[in-house]
């Protein structure tokens, strides 16, 4: 397969209601679309990355100088892909900066799929026909909103309710949804807003019956994670620290862990998704796919990694209708009682809309090989 041009484009999404983490509210969307073209066909990729670097290091303009300056000139040094697999190896002499490298080796991915007239998730080894969605809720201003806002979701059919905490909005907060709904699979993201001085308030989460908590110490950390999954019933499920399949390792060793979010962007890539995916299934950490409030395409990868086997909990992969008044892609992602059909058709499967691309793109560059 020869890359004949990449094209990238910067967008920018409004959310349809802002989105408040611990570590900031967002209301607009900018991040960066890769095109990739072979003779016949092309790649979508997206890059997931904000304009702050405030979940990780990257932003929307170091993310595009890598790629532009570094990626594809490396990209193109090469003559031919035979397989996406090839692409994380090329960028392997770069360090870190996994959400530029992997925005490009999606665009390859979707572009190697269409170019075998087989869809992503089969190229990716992935059997589910469908796959079981939750979603992730923002911080609330109390506690009545918290319910009003898992109400409606409920009744929308998501599986699982991700309510992201930070000290101050957190344990009573999860109380008062659960006295309210005792059963519902429920769970709660920190987003490193917590460290070992809140042991005893992270202990209570024990009595809420959570079926994990994400990420509640520091971003960079896997040993005072551990020493908290020694201390509390809740499993621990890791997001921003891990980067890589070497680092999945060395948590699951320490004990830091029961669970992985894989985040494409934030590994670098689906074959390192991959990776991540299968060496949890044999050392028996279950996975899901988290979100980085992707548009469509992003949305489709997501789709695509999560049929693989070991993505037995529900993912923050919520429909197109959650986030965006109008999405870029056709059809639009879809949830129907907690559950997103997969697509059979080639590649990602979602056609994004020439028309909607050029609505909300701020800027383009074209790369010729
Ligand atoms: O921590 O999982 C997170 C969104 C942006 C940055 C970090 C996170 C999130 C989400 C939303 O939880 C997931 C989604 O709906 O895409
Ligand atoms: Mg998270």
């Amino acid at each position: 397969m020869k890359i004949e041009k990449i094209v990238l484009r910067r967008m920018q999404l409004e959310l349809k209601e802002p989105f408040q983490t611990s570590f900031g509210t967002q209301k607009e969307r900018e991040f960066f679309i890769v095109e990739a073209y072979s003779e016949n066909h092309v790649g979508y990729g997206e890059c997931v990355v904000n304009s702050r670097p405030l979940y990780n290091e990257e932003t929307v303009k170091t993310a595009w100088h890598i790629a532009e300056d570094f990626l594809i000139p490396a990209l193109y040094s090469k003559e031919e892909i035979e397989h996406p697999d090839e692409v994380s190896e090329i960028f392997k002499p770069f360090r870190r900066n996994n959400m530029a490298k992997s925005a490009i080796e999606g665009a390859i991915w979707d572009l190697y799929a269409k170019e075998n007239n087989i869809s992503l998730a089969e190229a990716l080894g992935g059997t589910k026909k469908q796959i079981d969605v939750g979603i992730s809720i923002g911080i609330q201003e109390s506690s009545g909103k918290l319910i009003d806002t898992v109400e409606k979701y409920l009744a929308e059919g998501y599986k699982r309710m991700k309510i992201k905490i930070k000290p101050g909005t957190d344990i009573e907060m999860l109380g008062a949804v659960r006295s309210k709904y005792p059963d519902i699979a429920m769970m709660a993201d920190g987003n490193s807003a917590y460290t070992l001085d809140d042991v005893e308030l992270l202990k209570e989460l024990d009595h809420l019956n959570l079926t994990m908590i994400e990420q509640p110490l520091a971003h960079d950390d896997i040993i005072d994670h551990a020493t908290l999954q020694a201390q509390i019933k809740t499993p621990v499920c890791l997001d921003e620290s891990i980067h890589s399949l070497e680092d999945a390792k060395k948590a699951i060793k320490l004990g830091s862990c029961k669970i992985i979010n894989i985040k494409i962007g934030r590994v670098g890539g689906l074959t390192e998704a991959k990776k991540i995916h299968d060496y949890c299934a044999e050392h028996n950490i279950p996975v899901w796919c988290g979100g980085m409030l992707e548009s469509g395409i992003g949305r489709a990868h997501n789709i695509a990694i999560t049929t693989l086997s070991n993505f037995t909990l529900p993912g923050d992969t919520a429909a197109s209708s959650r986030y965006w008044a109008e999405d870029i892609i056709n059809p639009e992602v879809v949830v129907t009682d907690g559950v997103i059909t997969v697509p059979d058709q080639p590649g990602i499967g979602y056609e994004p809309v020439e028309e909607l691309l050029d609505k909300y793109t701020l800027e383009v560059k074209e790369y010729e090989n």
